[in-house]
């Protein structure tokens, strides 16, 4: 049996700061785990290296599950994004290190691949409608199914979403919060005219998304899920801040434009009402914030009884670790959905040497045993951490509002 000898938090930022788990057996079989949490990196590694590491010393590596259940039940206080990223990033280690001991490709333990690829979705963005359009057709020329558009407020200076780069965007760019100015009148009368404008020009054999980033009113999303019917959207996302889930209700009565969310979720229980009320259309928990692998499925499963796809958040701040992990489960869940697909700088993907492989908008984990990533510690010693926070929002008058 082999035992968990070391383990240890690694803090890199090759072009973002990025928090990593590396645990070693006694067999000498090594397996890497994402606890990166955008703007609280921090926090995670303390969580782990402070409480949960002493923790791990000396246990059966193979107990994937009771070892879950020990950091759940015996943290005594459940939940949360840093509790949860923690044991995400043993329970995503753990898994690795059952797939190198198996010699198998994670999906393999996972039950076998359910399709050939994973279709992922791209990010066109810019500053204006047509911009972002000019860059959507960009998208579907390299193959890409599915393309999220997310496009400049005018009157606006800055919104989610659009980056200065034409592939890159990190919205944590600043040692202290950029605060930005939210006019959702101003937005409101901008994104039914993008995707008029996108359709005209992309056609409709391309599934288009956007994330509204948690900016409107119950009634307010109802509205504009109602505005963007004709334009039959693959999803809208984060319509309302979910803290209520009963508001989906609302959106449900007047649109019938599919709902996405969940990427800030932390466990079943943050969607269990929108699932099993059938609230929403697809689940965007993701591995490295819900929990891992073992809990992610479970998510899942749940969600496949009321008819809910995944949708897994796949952005820049979730590394190459998140991101081969969230590959192996998209292959094999029955309920798929779609991948997000943000692409990491090459300097991240130095650091971070994976398997995983894109070709003709989808992608596949590899047949690499484990994971098929892990990190580099020379190269990632070189890039020190530098706080960085995401953006906060206030309204014209002022008012704290939601980033
Ligand atoms: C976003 C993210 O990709 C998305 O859907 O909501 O870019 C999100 O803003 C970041 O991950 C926050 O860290
Ligand atoms: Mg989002």
């Amino acid at each position: 049996m082999a035992k968990i000898e070391r383990a240890r938090v690694l803090v890199t930022c090759p072009g973002r700061n990025f928090v990593t788990l590396v645990i070693e057996t006694s067999d000498g079989v090594r397996g890497v785990g994402d606890a990166t949490l955008n703007g609280r990196e921090l926090a995670v590694a303390a969580y782990l290296n402070d409480h949960v590491l002493p923790c791990l010393i000396g246990r059966d590596a193979q107990r994937i599950e009771d070892i879950w259940q020990f950091l759940y039940r015996g943290a005594y206080w459940r939940r949360g994004p840093v509790t949860m990223t923690a044991i995400a990033a043993v329970d995503t280690a753990l898994w690795d290190i059952k797939g190198k001991v198996a010699a198998l490709p994670l999906y393999q333990l996972l039950g076998g691949a359910s399709r050939e690829s994973v279709m992922v979705y791209g990010h066109a963005n810019g500053n204006s409608a047509e911009e972002t359009v000019e860059r959507a057709l960009d998208y579907k020329q390299q193959g890409y199914k599915a393309i999220r558009l997310q496009s400049g407020v005018p009157g606006l200076a800055s919104t989610y979403g659009v980056s200065k780069d034409r592939y890159f965007y990190e919205p944590a760019d600043a040692d202290l919060p950029t605060e930005n100015v939210w006019s959702t009148e101003k937005y409101m009368r901008v994104v039914p005219e993008l995707f008029a404008a996108a359709r005209d020009a992309l056609g409709w054999d391309v599934h288009l998304l956007h994330d509204v980033h948690h900016r409107l009113t119950p009634i307010e999303a109802a509205r504009l899920g109602n505005d963007l019917e004709p334009y039959r959207l693959f999803w809208l996302e984060d319509a309302v801040v979910a803290d209520n889930p009963e508001s989906f209700r609302l959106i449900r009565q007047h649109t019938t434009t599919p709902l996405a969310v969940g990427e800030i979720f932390n466990s079943i229980w943050d969607a269990k009402l929108l699932i099993q009320e059938q609230l929403i259309d697809y689940i965007r928990a993701t591995v490295v914030h819900a929990g891992g692998i073992t809990h992610l499925r479970r998510i899942a499963s749940f969600a496949d009884m009321f008819n809910v796809r995944t949708g897994c958040h796949g952005a820049t701040d979730l590394s190459p670790v998140t991101m081969a992990a969230a590959l192996h489960f998209d292959l094999s869940v029955p309920n798929f959905g779609v991948q997000e697909y943000m692409r990491h700088t090459e300097e991240t993907d130095a650091v971070f040497p994976h398997a995983y492989s894109f070709e003709n908008g989808a992608m596949h984990p590899g047949e690499a045993p484990g994971l098929g990533v892990d990190i580099d510690e020379k190269l990632a010693a070189k890039h020190p951490y530098r706080r960085a926070y995401l953006p906060v929002n206030r309204l014209e008058d002022g008012t704290m509002f939601n980033w």
